[in-house]
């Protein structure tokens, strides 16, 4: 049997309407995963909602965190920054609720940019609503490309002996940047995985659990990358083994 991988979406509240770049399907149907979308729901965790969302979680084997817009800071205790861009309150609430159940029982968790910032909140830490703004002094190097979506702009040094290191099989990644938001100071339970030449974070991990990996830059534009679909592969496999043990319905 294939894992079934959830894969949240953004919700357009002006066009009522859940949308997912087509990217994310794709790398997890190429793995040999079984996609599954999960949209933002319309209730909080008191209510009804985490309800579902639990229903949710024991029915998948894999958790992937999309990309989209800026996760509320009054979930770090901060009110909004001049420059923060959209927020989603549905979005927020029903993946805050997803990551925080869906790491709890162990189940592989894959963020990929908003997914990054939103498990790094959930679990407890904080991130910059601004990179220029908030570490504009910090010598930035551009993390918003004027290039294709798929194309390499910007190294990223993978740390030695990470699980990403380990995934990848490389100390240095050329990546794709589109952010103005990053990882500030990682949750407890979370690693430094990678990080750009300026210094901004770029991927965390968590070495105790079964797989909980989240990257700033969007593996999901660069499936022809034989770097990129690794991490795809490696989330897929992972799930597969939740899946195999017979550990979810
Ligand atoms: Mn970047």
């Amino acid at each position: 049997m294939k894992p079934v991988i959830g894969i949240t979406c953004d919700y357009d509240w002006e066009k009522h309407t859940f949308q997912l770049k087509s990217g994310y399907v794709e790398g997890i149907y190429r793995c040999g995963g079984m996609p599954f979308l999960i949209p933002p729901l319309f209730s909080d965790e008191a209510s009804n909602g985490s309800n579902i969302v639990t229903g949710i979680i024991h029915r998948i084997h894999g958790l992937l965190l999309s990309g989209g817009q800026d996760v509320h800071p009054r979930y770090f205790q901060e009110q909004p920054h001049i420059s923060i861009g959209r927020v989603n309150p549905f979005r927020d609430q029903t993946e805050l609720s997803l990551c925080r159940q869906a790491v709890k029982i162990g189940i592989p968790v894959f963020g990929i940019c908003r997914g990054i910032q939103l498990m790094n909140i959930a679990l407890g830490g904080d991130i910059y609503q601004d990179l220029m703004a908030q570490a504009g002094d910090k010598g930035l190097i551009c993390h918003d490309q004027p290039a294709p979506k798929w194309f390499g702009f910007h190294n990223v040094h993978i740390k030695e002996g990470s699980r990403l290191h380990h995934i990848l099989g490389t100390t240095k990644l050329s990546t794709n940047t589109f952010h103005h938001q990053a990882v500030r100071r990682p949750a407890p339970q979370l690693e430094i995985a990678a990080t750009a030449p300026d210094g901004v974070i770029e991927a965390v991990e968590c070495s105790s659990h079964p797989f909980l990996i989240g990257v700033q830059w969007h593996p999901e534009c660069m499936l022809e990358d034989p770097y990129m679909i690794k991490l795809f592969q490696a989330f897929v496999e992972a799930a597969g083994k939740i899946c195999d043990a017979g550990n979810q319905p």
